[in-house]
């Protein structure tokens, strides 16, 4: 927050100065650290390549998430030049020690991609989790696929350093599965009218900005920031896109863990 203050301080020229360049150039590579969310104990490194036909090669590498279970990931932000960036711990407004999905909405932004394994990459695949990759038993996860050109959302790879990669999925009783003993329902689950998804297998777990995407989103006509983008974030998240792979979620978690089911009585 203080850096962006001072950011927005500085003489537009010096801004430019700072701003990094795009990785508009062909096959052109980023390396993008994953920092740990939630204490989640997990570390990763994607590869974002723009390649000269216009695709976008993405590479991720991760461990420490939690094992036998799926991750769903994205691409966060928006090309419209709102500053997002990855949240910290201040993030977590309701105070229950854990950033949640829509927590962290305001500050990585909404859903601009799904990196998913096949099949459609926009945000409306955002939780589908049968095409998210899954961790092995050591909670390793690798992840690699090319995404058409003709799929990627207009200005991404202009954009790309205003995007930053989020994965999801978090173990806080270290009981090696999602499951409600530690942090209940999920509450982006619950808004959408769906019930029985833990709130573990949506938190995120690892968020990395792809060459410092807070600096580098200085867009021209001034910094879009605030509690606009949080509203308009959650109608995307909660249109009807979204319950339906929220509906997804649920028919995977409970087909593959069926405590996941709360008993009627506590619903
Ligand atoms: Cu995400």
């Amino acid at each position: 927050m203080k850096l962006r203050r001072t950011l927005l301080a500085l003489p537009a020229a010096a801004a430019l100065l700072l701003a990094v360049p795009t990785a508009a150039f062909a096959d052109e590579s980023v390396q993008v650290k994953l920092l740990q969310l939630n204490n989640s104990g997990a570390s990763g490194t994607a590869t974002l390549t723009a390649m000269d036909d216009g695709d976008l090669k993405v590479s991720i590498r991760s461990t420490g998430l939690v094992p036998n279970s799926p991750h769903a990931q994205h691409l966060h932000g928006s090309t419209n030049g709102m500053d997002f960036h990855c949240p910290d711990q201040s993030a977590d407004t309701d105070g229950n020690g854990y950033v949640s999905t829509e927590e962290g909405m305001p500050v990585y932004g909404d859903i601009f991609i799904s990196l998913t394994t096949k099949g459609d990459a926009s945000k409306a695949s955002g939780l589908a989790v049968d095409r998210m990759p899954t961790a092995d038993a050591r909670g390793d996860l690798a992840y690699d696929r090319t995404i058409a050109a003709a799929d990627l959302p207009p200005g991404t790879i202009e954009h790309l350093k205003d995007l930053h990669i989020v994965q999801h999925g978090i173990d806080a009783n270290k009981n090696g599965k999602y499951d409600m003993a530690a942090l209940g329902e999920s509450t982006l689950a619950k808004a959408g009218g769906l019930k029985g998804i833990p709130e573990e297998a949506t938190d995120p777990a690892l968020c990395g900005m792809v060459s410092g995407a807070a600096v580098g989103s200085v867009p021209v006509g001034g910094v879009a920031t605030g509690d606009g983008s949080a509203r308009h974030a959650e109608q995307i998240w909660y249109g009807a896109g979204g319950l339906a792979l929220l509906a997804a979620l649920g028919t995977f978690v409970i087909s593959r863990r069926r405590s996941f089911v709360l008993p009627s009585a506590q619903r």
